[in-house]
């Protein structure tokens, strides 16, 4: 069933929505990480961060000693990120349009790849300039648990999870919440073995 599920003020989950073409969001995938490979970033404070990721679109989200920002090239080749393939772009948006949020254009799509016991602890999306875009996740391969609060960090949290194919959409007054996925448990998904990947799609940088 496809019907939008409201989770929150502005978010939205769309159950298993990007599911029946899976095959498809995997090819996109594997054609930017040819060209933009997998890569463990640095917090600023100098730790390594557990899970991987990529990049396509004009903008990529980086994190290294001097911070988080979006960068229009990649640090690894100093080359512009992979194009955001023009399918990527329209499942994105129709999502996006299907959660109540049409216009959306991303400019940005951060790629995650969590192995078994690979975590994303509670923060904050908000390195975007123009705050009223929603953001749109889809999810894929292993089942995670979602962990999301409020818009303080002391909010008491909320726990869900997300499946292949389930896709989000933040926006409105909750798409500044505190989030984050609790540590991978290992399994094993036909299409990607024991991985998750994630795509979020932002405005990073265009108005909304
Ligand atoms: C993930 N990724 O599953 C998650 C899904 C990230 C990140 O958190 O920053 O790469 S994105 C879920 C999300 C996005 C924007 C707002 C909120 C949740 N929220 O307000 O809870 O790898
Ligand atoms: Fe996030």
């Amino acid at each position: 069933d496809e019907s939008p599920i409201a989770l929150d003020d502005g978010a939205w989950l769309l159950p298993g929505r990007a599911e029946a073409e899976a095959g498809q969001w995997v090819q996109c995938v594997r054609s930017v990480v040819a060209r933009a490979p997998w890569r463990v970033m640095r917090t600023p404070g100098g730790a390594s961060m557990s899970v991987a990721m990529s990049n396509c679109g004009a903008w990529g989200w980086i994190s290294d000693a001097g911070g988080y920002a979006y960068s229009a090239a990649d640090p690894l080749s100093g080359r512009p990120w992979p194009a955001m393939p023009e399918w990527l772009f329209a499942q994105a948006r129709a999502a996006a349009a299907a959660a109540g949020y049409p216009g959306f254009a991303p400019d940005a799509c951060l790629i995650n790849r969590y192995a078994p016991g690979a975590r994303m602890s509670l923060h904050r999306d908000q390195d975007e300039s123009d705050r009223r875009a929603p953001i749109v996740s889809v999810s894929l391969g292993l089942p995670a648990t979602f962990v999301w609060g409020g818009l303080e960090r002391s909010d008491r949290v909320r726990r869900m999870r997300l499946g292949h194919g389930d896709v989000l959409v933040w926006g409105g007054a909750t798409r500044l919440a505190y989030h984050g996925i609790d540590p991978l448990k290992d399994g094993m998904h036909p299409l990607l073995g024991n991985e998750r990947w994630n795509l979020t799609f932002r405005m990073a940088r265009s108005r909304y």
